[in-house]
């Protein structure tokens, strides 16, 4: 027997970028239309990529209907409703505000873009956009972590009071090896900084989503371990290249009107950590803390509860009630770090049916970005503390 289904109208997307982020984006526009109940249909009309028989093979693995060679082709279709940005950071902003001026709804990678002057640009074009019902979202995915989204419903609900420190590093150790090759993350013209936006971006927006406050002030240092490293795409002897970005960053910061106090690690060369992020939240009434490694969890501990029986506590995060569970399985059947994607695209597809604007917008990822630049200038002046222009500013 075949059953009727019911199919809600389509949304029809185009991706440009097919590598680590576009397969995840793909992931996810295969899977949300088939866990949540979605207004609109995702439908995967077509990838694009420069490399012809690249693109091909990447389409039809990961599930795409057609293929382009030139975004600005994608970008000019009558047939895609939203283009997804996944490529590297040094063309976001050139994409994006060329999709936004065609009507297209925009899901960008993070970090936003490469400089402040970029962000700005695209944070302009989506809040124009907006004005013709054009939506965009920045890909900051971990704040669609079950755990995240609980976290923040508890400091929004004043279970923490106020706080008084975040702490948050986002460690990875793939670039200990001095041979690894030079890509393009490690390339300031592609990149726009290292481990700093890479990994750093992250725990700066995860700061200022479950704080509800912006970074006001940094000061930073950064460095590069191995400055030169292998060519890309060479055997034997193989010409070196200079590293342009930094292979770990540190920096204190000023969080929001008050006293909150933040310090922040990114790093590439933490032998042993793969990709461990983990933020801790502390404040008048009591802390939460979460590791990424072990997703489905979030520590909390009740600072006015009876101090003899008081301690942190582990909440696993799947029952029905918690964020985004609705759709997955029953308690105690863990999700994985490719749902934070699912969650996204989800979350933009209610948005865009709903007429409303999706967080994080252009304009959040502008305001990391105005901390990443303050962080770059710290570092550069002796670690000098270095104000962040408020939001709006
Ligand atoms: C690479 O370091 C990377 O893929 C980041 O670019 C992602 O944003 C992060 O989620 C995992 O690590």
């Amino acid at each position: 027997m075949t059953l009727p289904r019911q199919q809600p109208p389509s949304l029809r997307v185009g991706a440009v970028g097919y590598a680590f982020m576009g397969a995840a984006h793909a992931h996810a526009w295969r899977t949300a239309g088939h866990v949540f109940d979605l207004p609109l249909q995702p439908a995967m009309v077509a990838l694009c990529g420069r490399d012809a028989a690249a693109v091909a093979a990447a389409a039809a693995r990961q599930g795409w209907a057609g293929v382009e060679t030139d975004w600005r082709a994608l970008v000019a279709r009558d047939d895609i409703d939203l283009v997804d940005v996944c490529t590297p950071g040094d063309s976001h902003a050139e994409i994006a505000i060329a999709a936004l001026a065609a009507g297209k709804h925009v899901l960008c990678e993070k970090p936003l873009a490469n400089s402040v002057p970029e962000a700005e640009a695209m944070a302009a074009a989506a809040d124009q956009a907006a004005q013709r019902g054009i939506r965009s979202m920045v890909g900051f995915n971990y704040r669609r972590l079950p755990a995240i989204a609980l976290a923040r419903q508890l400091v929004r609900d004043g279970r923490l009071g106020e706080i008084r420190h975040v702490r948050a590093g986002y460690l990875q150790d793939w670039l200990t090896d001095p041979s690894f090759p030079l890509t393009w993350r490690l390339l300031a013209s592609h990149a726009g900084s290292g481990a700093l936006g890479d990994l750093g971006a992250h725990i700066i927006d995860l700061a200022q989503y479950l704080t509800g406050e912006p970074v006001t002030a940094v000061s930073g240092s950064t460095t590069t371990f191995v400055t030169e490293r292998p060519v890309q795409g060479w055997v034997g002897h193989e010409p070196r290249g200079r590293v342009t970005v930094d292979d770990a960053a540190v920096f204190t910061a000023r969080i929001g009107a008050g006293k909150t106090l933040g310090t922040f690690e990114a790093t590439r060369f933490a032998a042993g950590r793969k990709n461990s992020l983990r933020i801790e939240l502390n404040g008048a009434h009591g802390s939460l803390a979460f590791d990424l490694e072990r997703l489905n969890e979030l520590e909390f501990h009740d600072h006015t509860a009876d101090q003899l029986t008081a301690g942190f506590r582990r909440i696993l995060v799947t029952e029905p009630g918690h964020p985004y569970l609705s759709g997955w399985w029953p308690p105690g059947h863990v999700l994985g770090w490719d749902v934070t994607f699912s969650h996204e695209v989800a979350d933009f597809v209610r948005a865009i049916a709903a007429g409303t604007d999706p967080e994080p917008s252009f304009a959040d990822g502008l305001q990391v970005q105005r901390v990443l630049d303050a962080v770059q200038r710290s570092a550069a002046s002796d670690s000098a503390w270095t104000p962040v222009p408020p939001p709006g500013g």
